[in-house]
């Protein structure tokens, strides 16, 4: 029969010298006092001297943010859904989706302002959020330094969880704030990157809410009094050699509300569009889309894309291709076809928006019936005559397709289209992101894309 632990551990000293046995113990107790006591710096409490740290204060900016990334993550997913991209390889490269791309839907072009309103939620939601996260970070920055850095195994998995929280946060705001100042400076696709640092942030975000949503909504219950410090109900956060107050704990909270309020009120603007832009202050400018019919913004100018006069000169045609069927048109004979009109918006991912203006074309139903598709129509991948760029050519789904306010226009709000909004005719489609409404289209194939 073996030994339990117990009897090894007594049987051991025996088995050595006297004087070893006694030293051991010493020892351990010094290193053991060594460890838990905390280096000067950070990691001792009385460094962290703001008298505003305490439950209340976190559990306020906590909640604000269960409520806020919530919605951003729904009107994000939401957001991708309407972006297609289980109609790959054109509308998406994300590779490997598997079943993180399990909600995907065919996303509805009623009401026609869909995406246009959870674009904008999303967008604005995530730059009206910025001062609540730094002051959610900020009331919990004591913990960083926490001593000894694991306490337990089941420490150490909540501290990883919250690498993941803070890293993941930080990424998806910063990827999204930088996608919306139009700064493509990413090693890849933003909508890969934020696609899979969503995923991981809300991960994470979920089993902080399970271990702390408890405490959260005790320390409200227990109000604003400040708890003692070092008690468990302090939770690390309270100062033990607090400074004076400079400012109350709700006089601290007013302050990040009036950044978020200040914050709304410069970036809201671009997604309401029209006479609204000119408050965006922190919408990205220089780029004057000029005035009259055609003075709406402007995602890239034709000279940005590299689309040569030739391009869409006289030379231009379009083809109509579907079931083994080709048709070539002039644009003569575009215009010659039934002209109808739909007042749409367009609506970036990026979170801006245009008001609705007066498009009118031809009905893509129209252009499937020249080749001889029916009330079944099916999806049509619609190519520009832009040479590469990711935005050059894409599939629209079929209810798309079928949506009689879906046009290929070639006039907007009584003007024949700008070069820079599509001349001679784009794609506008109700409901789709900005994206699905490809500008300077040179070919449509209706039926399953090969
Ligand atoms: N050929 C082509 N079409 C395109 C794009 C592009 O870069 N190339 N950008 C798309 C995007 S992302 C948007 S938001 C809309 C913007 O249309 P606008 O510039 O007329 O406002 O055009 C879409 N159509
Ligand atoms: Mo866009």
């Amino acid at each position: 029969m073996e030994a339990s632990d117990g009897e090894r551990d007594r049987a051991e000293p025996s088995s050595r010298g006297p004087a070893e046995a006694e030293k051991r113990p010493a020892a351990l107790a010094r290193l053991r006092a060594v460890v838990s006591e905390p280096p000067p710096g950070p990691a001792r409490p009385e460094f962290w001297r703001s008298p505003l740290r305490g439950p209340w204060l976190t559990a306020v900016l906590g909640l604000v943010l269960l409520v806020g990334v919530t919605v951003l993550f729904v009107t994000g997913l939401l957001s991708y859904a309407a972006y297609n991209p289980d109609l790959s390889p054109v509308n998406d490269q994300t590779p490997d989706k598997g079943w993180l791309g399990f909600y995907l839907f065919s996303w509805p072009t009623s009401p026609y302002w869909l995406y246009r309103v959870n674009q904008g939620v999303h967008v604005v939601l995530g730059v009206v959020l910025v001062p609540v996260l730094l002051a959610k970070l900020w009331s919990v920055i004591p913990k960083l330094f926490q001593w000894p850095p694991v306490r337990s195994v089941s420490d150490g998995i909540e501290r990883l969880s919250l690498l993941l929280l803070v890293g993941g946060a930080g990424f998806e705001f910063a990827t999204g704030i930088v996608n919306v100042q139009l700064h493509y400076i990413f090693p890849g696709s933003f909508y890969v990157l934020h696609f899979y640092g969503a995923w991981v942030f809300i991960g994470a975000f979920v089993v902080h809410v399970v271990f702390r949503l408890p405490r959260a909504l005790r320390a409200l219950t227990y109000g604003r009094e400040l708890p003692e410090a070092g008690t468990e109900e302090a939770a690390g956060l309270v100062s033990p050699r607090p400074a004076p107050p400079t400012i109350s704990r709700r006089g601290a909270l007013g302050m990040v509300g009036l950044g978020s309020l200040a914050l709304f009120v410069v970036t809201a603007g671009q997604s309401m569009g029209g006479w609204w832009r000119r408050t965006a202050l922190l919408a990205p400018h220089g780029r004057d889309p000029g005035s009259g019919p055609n003075g709406f913004q402007i995602n890239k100018t034709a000279a940005s894309v590299g689309i040569r006069p030739s391009d869409i000169g006289p030379a231009w045609r379009l083809t109509v291709r579907g079931a083994g069927r080709q048709v070539v048109l002039t644009r003569e004979e575009l215009l010659a076809m039934e002209q109808n009109e739909a007042a749409l918006p367009i609506a970036c991912v990026e979170g801006w928006s245009t008001s609705d203006q007066l498009w009118s074309g031809v009905r893509l139903t129209d252009l499937a019936a020249l080749v001889g598709q029916g009330t079944d129509t099916p999806r049509a991948l619609v190519e520009s005559v832009q040479r590469g760029g990711s935005f050059s050519s894409v599939v629209l789904r079929d209810n798309q397709v079928r949506d009689h306010r879906s046009l290929l226009a070639v006039r907007v709000n009584g003007a024949v289209l700008s070069q820079d909004h599509g001349y001679p005719a784009r794609v506008i489609v109700p409901g789709a992101p900005g994206v699905h409404n490809t500008k300077w289209v040179g070919r449509i194939t209706f039926g399953e894309p090969t």
